[in-house]
């Protein structure tokens, strides 16, 4: 059941050099001003923000091709420090993106996380993309089209992070409407939980949801949430630098944050990709902030929807 009362952690992340464009760094900002802090206190909870991340510049590199090593992986440790802090100590962390590879982080945290306690974690990844590219695989060298293959513990990242791998099957992609080729084999071979546009539009989210969150639920598991704005049509949340037409309305986007706060497992929410640059007057960013409000007990009506 939803969890009132929450003590919730803001931990900032204005990473940029994982994506092809630059802007992301200014959206842990734009959420703010969006007030992510005050929507999430008026639903009960207690909410600190710790302020943003700084990353060192480590000294790295990777096989393959990878934009900006050195500075996304002193993000990904950075990140993966503050949240394993904040995890440990309580809190339910939330991650205002920066782009997509501020997930290096954050996973390994959920994953350290859900390690000392012996809980399995399931990582529900919202997305028009997989993210599942390797430095070996990818076209574009850009990091944030790789956290996922990162975690599941695809090799070719080196000394990047240390953290407990995720077993593919845990990973179940939604909104998904374009995967790279190499990605698609990838996805095939380790058995990752893909669930492309068409599936929602044959099924419906809250069909390909209740099944994801059933497993979440008989695995008695712990919930890792990356929400890519990406997820979303661009025709509704134009904050984006990789935008793919066909995308989950926010009815639908709307109706998977209310099912996955239903269960109370979610231990920790990323709010990545968006892009303020290149938004219509705080558009997408509000959305975002609707959008975690749900996912942290916000209804419009307290009906009975089952979470599983
Ligand atoms: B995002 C891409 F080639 N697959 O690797 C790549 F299509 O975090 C896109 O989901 C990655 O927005 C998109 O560059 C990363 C491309
Ligand atoms: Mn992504
Ligand atoms: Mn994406
Ligand atoms: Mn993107």
């Amino acid at each position: 059941p939803q969890r009132k009362g929450q003590s919730i952690a803001l931990i900032g992340a204005p990473i940029e050099e994982g994506a092809g464009r630059q802007g992301c760094s200014m959206g842990p900002k734009a959420l703010r001003v969006a007030g992510i802090q005050d929507a999430l206190t008026a639903l009960g909870h207690d909410v600190a923000d710790n302020g943003d991340v700084s990353p060192r510049a480590v000294e790295i590199a990777f096989d393959g091709t990878a934009n900006n090593p050195e500075i996304v992986t002193g993000f990904a440790r950075e990140i993966a420090k503050a949240g394993e802090t904040a995890l440990n100590d309580g809190y339910t962390a939330v991650y205002l993106g920066g782009d997509h590879a501020l997930s290096f982080g954050s996973v390994a945290a959920a994953l350290r996380r859900a390690d000392a306690l012996r809980r399995a974690l399931h990582v529900l990844w919202l997305d028009a993309h997989a993210d599942f590219n390797t430095p070996q695989t990818s076209a574009s060298g850009n990091m944030h089209g790789m956290p996922a293959a990162f975690f599941c513990g695809e090799p070719g990242f080196g000394e990047m992070l240390e953290c407990p791998k995720l077993p593919a099957a845990r990973y179940h992609l939604v909104g998904a409407r374009s995967i790279d080729p190499a990605e698609v084999v990838l996805l095939e071979e380790r058995g990752a939980d893909v669930n492309d546009m068409g599936e929602i539009d044959d099924k419906g989210i809250g069909a390909v949801m209740r099944r994801i969150l059933g497993e979440v639920e008989r695995d008695d598991a712990l919930l890792h949430v990356s929400f890519d704005i990406d997820f979303v049509d661009p025709d509704t949340a134009p904050g984006v630098g990789t935008t793919v037409p066909g995308g989950a309305t926010f009815r639908e986007a709307h109706l998977a944050m209310e099912m996955i706060g239903k269960t109370g497992r979610m231990i920790s929410l990323d709010l990545v990709e968006l892009n303020p640059f290149l938004d219509d007057r705080g558009k997408s960013a509000r959305l975002m902030v609707e959008l975690a409000a749900s996912a942290f007990g916000r209804r419009i009506f307290d009906r009975p929807t089952q979470a599983a």
